[in-house]
């Protein structure tokens, strides 16, 4: 089954770290609820066929089930039909009988609640099993550095009877014994955080451990959306061009949201859109085409992580104009794509004639685009994210993000 997560750019970081046995602990500091990260892999892992044990001790599994449904996925299919196995250690503690078929009596009782783990991973014969313990720490609360050792239990289980273990640790303040073995007991490790810099926060997630050995990977940062779950933030996506090449439409043409501020169809303060694509959501500043309002672009173009850069391919004449608004917004050096727009009208120079024109490298990606008619513009958008995404041996997206961020460690 290989893919775990469902996480954009996670699995890339895993590639073989994945296999079926290897134990994952997504580790989460207390801002982040990281049970939906959890609710995102089984859905992926259900419908690709797999079978999910999820054991929880801190909330009723109704309400398990019900939260799947708040992030549009309907598990209630795959509970019926015995996909989607529910462990449920919280029906007792709170006095309710529990409607299950797998459920603990008694909470505090550490023997029952090992052996009843142990029960599913040893019965349930299907191909593809996902063991997910929601919440470790809740274990942890109860039965403090006792719980390990049954953790390391589970793991050799789960090793010889094909379960993938999956355990939601959120990071509260525990004893530094306990945090070095849990690192140790396991062999992946996702962090999961929230940074924050002045008032705004932003989530990451990243890879620490993989198939058992220590890894330093990027942080990836990340919106929880309803529905839809978790998608790659970023945070800004700057397009720019001269005037009248298609910028605006180019937004609107990316965007599920847009606003723009015209005046007789030229914009005249900005354009801002908001897309989500392919398990990426993104923020889209339009900047305005005119010279007179250069000086805004440097205050545009700061912060941003990607360009697009929109020329009209019929305006050979534009084409210095183009390459000066990359100096004046300060983006030069980022990831950039090349939108060759309005590539419909007859006039439109070919792509290779463009980049001879204006002198670009062969390593900056030029698309023909006719973005009225919405064409080429996710292939750029697609291109751009690779890029994005794609220079951690540079690691210049990632040096950006961090300066954002100054408190990643
Ligand atoms: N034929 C054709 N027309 C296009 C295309 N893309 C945009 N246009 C048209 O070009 C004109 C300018 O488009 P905008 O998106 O407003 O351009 P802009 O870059 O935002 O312009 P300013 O904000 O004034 O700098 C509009 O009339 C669009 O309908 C295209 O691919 N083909
Ligand atoms: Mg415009």
């Amino acid at each position: 089954m290989g893919e775990l997560s469902g996480f954009p750019v996670l699995n890339e970081f895993f590639r073989d770290g994945l296999k079926v046995g290897l134990s994952t602990v997504i580790w989460c500091n207390p801002l982040v609820d990281c049970s939906v990260l959890a609710y995102q892999i089984c859905y992926r892992w259900l419908k690709n066929g797999g079978l999910v044990a999820y054991f929880v001790n801190n909330k009723r599994v109704d309400i398990v089930i019900e939260d799947f449904g708040r992030y549009g996925w309907d598990v209630q299919s795959y509970h019926e039909n015995k996909n989607l196995i529910l462990i449920d250690s919280y029906s007792s503690a709170m006095g309710i009988k529990s409607s299950e078929p797998y459920f603990v009596s008694d909470q505090s009782n550490l023997e029952e609640i090992s052996s009843l783990i142990l029960r599913v991973v040893k019965e349930i014969k299907k191909p593809n099993k996902l063991l997910v313990i929601d919440s470790l720490s809740t274990l942890v609360d109860y039965f403090g550095l006792k719980i390990l050792d049954e953790l390391a239990l589970w793991n050799r289980m789960s090793l010889v009877y094909s379960f993938s273990p999956i355990y939601l640790f959120t990071d509260w303040d525990y004893d530094l014994t306990l945090k070095q073995r849990l690192s140790e007991i396991c062999d992946n490790i996702i962090d999961v955080k929230a940074l924050e810099r002045s008032i705004i926060t932003t989530e990451i997630y990243t890879a620490r451990k993989i198939a058992g050995r220590e890894v330093k990977r990027p942080p990836i940062p990340f919106k929880l959306v309803k529905p839809g779950g978790l998608k790659v933030y970023i945070p800004k996506i700057l397009v720019t061009g001269p005037y009248n090449a298609g910028k605006t439409t180019v937004v609107h043409g990316l965007s599920v949201r847009a606003v723009s501020v015209e005046r007789e169809s030229t914009t005249i303060a900005l354009d801002f859109g908001h897309l989500e694509y392919k398990g990426f959501s993104a923020d889209l500043f339009g900047t305005i085409g005119q010279q007179r309002f250069d000086p805004v672009l440097e205050m545009l173009g700061g912060e941003s992580v990607g360009v697009i850069l929109v020329v009209d391919s019929t305006k050979p004449e534009s084409f210095p104009r183009a390459l000066e608004m990359l100096r004046k917004a300060r983006v030069y050096g980022l990831p950039l794509v090349v939108f060759a727009n309005k590539q419909d009208l007859a006039e439109a120079l070919p792509i290779e004639e463009i980049r001879r024109r204006m002198r670009l490298p062969e390593n900056i990606p030029i698309v023909g685009t006719i973005a009225t008619k919405k064409k080429g513009i996710f292939e750029g958008l697609e291109i751009l994210l690779k890029q994005i995404f794609g220079v951690w041996g540079e690691n210049r997206f990632w040096i950006r993000i961090i300066s954002l961020h100054s408190v990643w460690a």
